[in-house]
């Protein structure tokens, strides 16, 4: 039996895709809310297929519930957070999900951690706890998640993916384990590789797209079309620049890569300068509404409305999202007003909220896209009337505005 425990955006999908794999899951939370939603029968988030895998997954047997399991398989997936000054990820939810095991654990049980971590986390963090507790016994193991929010139960499937372990016997049974419903390959090599892989995969991303982001302000300055410019750039077989946008949100790509600027501070420094160009794009979006709006002659913020909350493209996660940096800017430069809303994001959470595109749409006059869901693509013809800054590249209306 496998116990999962940290039943959020990958633990969940992660346990439903072995419980239907053939392998006898338990899921633990320590959220007690969550267990209960999960048990009456409810997914705790929206992700394209995860309604379907959990039915097939209940129909398999899978158990949730606020216990640690007596078993010989434990696979850790809690958050990682990042301390915002020193940069450094934080390893807290780990440790106690780990102290949590222990109590639990027979002993030559195998702990696998798939929270992403910074190289050396383990054996500077973790490790200690199971010595200080006298569980040298136990194995650990690193088993990076790489799936891509919005296409998760998909790429469960067929991504490539990475074990690091201590001993190779060990990496491979996890291999095993992961190849009951993995399809790609799986890679074992040693805990702090692995733990290094996974960041550098991350900042790769987010260097590129730092990349996009600055051509795209080189352009603006003079009056170039930057998507042209990417577009005919990647048709050189050695070239893909990813795409310029808001910003970058999510709980990955914009914290993953401050962990190496954190652990190596003189070293890191495209990396370092590449996420502060990221972060940055929220300010530039503003600072966008501000010279339209300057052009246009428009003196009421409140008839300005932003368009997306969350931090992509049809998924409801706003962890991170440009949007929210770009509201609390607003907040910080003491003006308020803009128009919000997200089809994504039921409840009210930030001020100037709506809830349907129609009465939103009526009440602005100028629309900026910070988020390419579906939902406004199969509406463009609604903006005919509209000054529109579309920070993706997806309204073909004319005089549209770009970033
Ligand atoms: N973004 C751009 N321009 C682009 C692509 C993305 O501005 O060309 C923005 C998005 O709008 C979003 C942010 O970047 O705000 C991140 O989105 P994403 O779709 O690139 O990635 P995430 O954070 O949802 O998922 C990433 C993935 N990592 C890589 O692609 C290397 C995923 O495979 C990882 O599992 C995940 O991080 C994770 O958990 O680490």
């Amino acid at each position: 039996m496998i116990n999962v425990i940290g039943l959020g955006y990958i633990g969940l999908p992660t346990a439903l895709m072995m419980s239907t794999h053939g392998v006898e899951v338990v899921g633990t939370d320590y959220n007690m809310e969550l267990v209960t939603t999960l048990n009456t029968g409810q997914t705790t988030f929206k992700e394209e297929g995860l309604d379907d895998l959990f039915q097939e997954a209940l129909k398999s047997g899978i158990k949730f519930t606020t216990d640690y399991q007596v078993t010989d398989t434990y696979i850790v997936s809690v958050p990682t957070p990042y301390d915002k000054f020193s940069k450094k990820v934080d390893p807290c939810y780990i440790v106690a999900a780990v102290k949590d095991v222990i109590k639990v654990a027979p002993k030559k049980a195998t702990v696998v951690i798939e929270s992403t971590v910074s190289p050396g986390t383990i054996e500077k963090s973790i490790r200690p706890v199971i010595e200080k507790e006298g569980r040298q016994d136990l194995n650990l193991v690193h088993a990076p998640e790489r799936i891509i929010p919005g296409n998760m139960i998909y790429e469960l499937l067929h991504n490539n993916r990475t074990i690091g372990a201590d001993d190779k016997v060990i990496g491979e049974n996890v291999k095993q384990l992961y190849a009951s419903f993995c399809q790609g390959e799986i890679v074992v090599t040693d805990i702090k590789t692995a733990e290094m892989t996974k960041v550098v995969e991350n900042t790769f991303r987010a260097v590129n797209i730092a990349f996009a982001n600055e051509l795209a302000k080189i352009c603006r300055h003079d009056n170039m079309d930057v998507y042209e410019i990417i577009k005919i750039c990647n048709m050189h077989p050695r070239v893909n620049i990813l795409q310029p946008g808001p910003g970058v949100g999510g709980h990955c790509i914009s914290v993953d890569p401050w962990f190496l600027v954190g652990d190596y501070p003189s070293l890191a420094k495209v990396i370092d300068e590449s996420m502060k160009t990221n972060d940055g794009m929220p300010d530039f979006v503003l600072n966008r509404i501000f010279e339209i709006m300057k052009e246009k002659e428009m003196t009421d913020i409140t008839r300005v409305g932003l368009y997306g909350l969350t931090y992509k493209e049809n998924v409801d996660d706003m962890r991170e999202s440009p949007s929210l940096q770009l509201l609390e800017s607003q907040e910080r430069h003491l003006a308020s007003g803009l128009k919000v809303y997200d089809p994504f994001i039921k409840r009210d959470v930030v001020k100037n909220q709506y809830h349907s595109l129609d009465i939103f749409l009526n009440e602005v006059d100028f629309v900026v896209i910070m988020v390419k869901h579906n939902e406004i693509k199969e509406n463009m013809d609604k903006l005919k009337s509209k000054v529109v800054l579309d920070c993706h590249n997806i309204c073909e209306l004319p005089e549209v505005y770009h970033i």
